[in-house]
């Protein structure tokens, strides 16, 4: 993970004295360890005969800062964000199942040593990839450029290829794209989960109770049963409706089990961008959750302020709203309990089925050429150019011609040829991009219209275009 610039003096200190981070992480290894291994048989049938490299790889868990020790596991326990455990132990598993040679280092008094000395040093800079949950876009990246413009965070501004950046969900094609498992059912599991569906429950999305809205969830107990997992300690019970049936924080397993009976999955706009309401879509759930008008984003919003994106959040989980949507997902405006109350009505009626989620091709992913070298892939023949309107970045609008964008063919139309990188609105002048670090699928501007390099995509595999397999 990133760590912040502005981190005080370095303190020894032992990572995971709790150790619950780990335990969370290792009993997610377990549970889904049968998976794993049948995922890896039908990789290895698949690329039987093709020689892959086996990697050393240094894994450093843990924030990048000296002072943090491991600051995820006194929360752990408590209602605290899993999001990132649940990363962690995913890119673990994703490694060693895929055969590389593993060190894991705990210690971040070690861990921020090396990468500080990978960063200075220019010929292992390209080797660091980073695990950065909510994203990095070039304006924040590139030091000069944040520096001079405003974007300089306290999450660095380290001068590597945005690619380097890897994140949980496909934010902006600048970044790689991750991910994390969501388990697959079988038919038989479907078939079960299917029969013993109760219409009428719904599990909120919220490990504190003070992410939740009593006034809709009165409207919403009018039509359903409703199961909280909100953390608590004896003497203090959480304060939660009384129809309310809390089971408190559960074992991911049991969360599971609750999710595979209920019919509805309800967000109330915090946290945002988990893992949770996909694990509820895979298990037959809807997940309605509040549209956000104007959107978050580190201009508006505290959680996000500081973060290195301008990326406008427009509801609590946009990539479920733009990839899967209805009628496993469902977005309204929560201030309107009508349009809020209808959305419930209609959930009832709905029947269950499984979308189709994007996955990340972990074997490009970490197998790909060195992705800070000059692109070769994919193909220059999927390229499609489209000018943008108006402060419009090219992540929309390949998005609307329902392309996406490919920020690894930026250094082939930013030239005279194909004229320029964007186009001044008023003065119809052309403009390049000097400095390669810049180029942004991500990037917007008022006052340019930009060039697009867009591509198309197979469909739930974003990575790969149709042609280049
Ligand atoms: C996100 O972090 P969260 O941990 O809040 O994300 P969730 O989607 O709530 O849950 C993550 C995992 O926690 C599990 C659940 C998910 O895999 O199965 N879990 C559980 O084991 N028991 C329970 O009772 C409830 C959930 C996001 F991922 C982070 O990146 C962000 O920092 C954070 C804040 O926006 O939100």
């Amino acid at each position: 993970s990133r760590h912040p610039t502005t981190s005080s003096l370095p303190k020894r200190q032992r990572v995971g004295s709790g150790k619950e981070s780990l335990s969370f992480m290792r009993r997610r290894m377990r549970r889904l360890a049968a998976q794993w291994a049948a995922a890896a048989c039908r990789l290895d049938e698949r690329l039987r005969g093709q020689y892959r490299e086996q990697k050393r790889i240094l894994v450093h868990v843990g924030f990048l800062t000296e002072e943090s020790g491991d600051v995820f596991s006194p929360k752990v326990l408590k209602g605290g964000p899993l999001g990132e455990m649940v990363q962690w132990a995913d890119i673990l598993t994703t490694l060693h199942v895929l055969g590389h040679n593993l060190k894991i280092s705990l210690s971040n008094h070690i861990g921020v040593r090396i990468v500080a000395f990978m960063l200075v040093v220019t010929p292992f800079l390209c080797h660091i990839r980073v695990i950065d949950t909510f994203g990095t876009e070039p304006a924040y990246n590139n030091e000069e450029y944040s520096t001079l413009h405003g974007y300089r965070t306290n999450w660095g501004y380290w001068n590597l290829n945005c690619k380097q950046y890897m994140t949980m969900f496909p934010h902006t094609p600048d970044n790689s794209f991750m991910g994390f498992v969501t388990e697959e059912l079988n038919q038989t599991e479907r078939f079960k989960i299917k029969r013993d569906k109760v219409n009428n429950m719904a599990v909120v999305y919220g490990k504190e109770a003070s992410m939740w809205k009593e006034k809709l969830l009165t409207i919403l107990h009018r039509y359903m049963d409703i199961h909280g997992t909100v953390y608590y300690e004896a003497q203090r019970p959480p304060e939660v409706p009384a129809f309310v049936r809390n089971h408190g924080l559960l074992p991911q397993q049991e969360l599971q089990q609750l999710l595979r009976k209920a019919k509805l999955f309800l967000g109330f706009g915090f946290p945002y961008e988990g893992p949770a309401p996909l694990e509820a879509i895979a298990n037959g759930c809807v997940f309605l959750q509040p549209k956000f008008s104007p959107p978050h984003s580190s201009l508006n919003h505290e959680f996000f302020r500081g973060k290195p994106t301008s990326r406008e959040v427009s509801s609590q989980h946009p990539y479920t709203e733009q990839y899967i949507g209805k009628p496993h997902v469902i977005t309204v405006d929560f201030n309107n309990s009508q349009e809020f109350e209808t959305a419930v009505q209609d959930i009832l009626k709905e029947k269950v089925n499984y979308p189709f989620l994007q996955r990340p091709n972990s074997t490009a992913l970490i197998w790909a050429p060195n992705i800070t070298a000059p692109a070769c892939w994919p193909p220059l023949s999927a390229l499609q150019l489209f000018l943008s309107p108006e402060a419009s970045s090219c992540v929309k609008t390949c998005r609307d011609s329902g392309l996406i964008c490919e920020p690894a063919y930026f250094p082939f139309i930013n030239n005279m040829e194909y004229t320029c990188e964007a186009v001044h609105v008023d003065r119809r002048e052309c403009f390049q991009q000097k400095e390669p670090l810049l180029f942004s699928c991500a990037g917007v501007s008022a006052k340019h219209q930009r060039l697009c390099p867009c591509r198309d995509y197979l469909h739930g595999q974003v990575a790969l275009c149709r042609d280049c397999l």
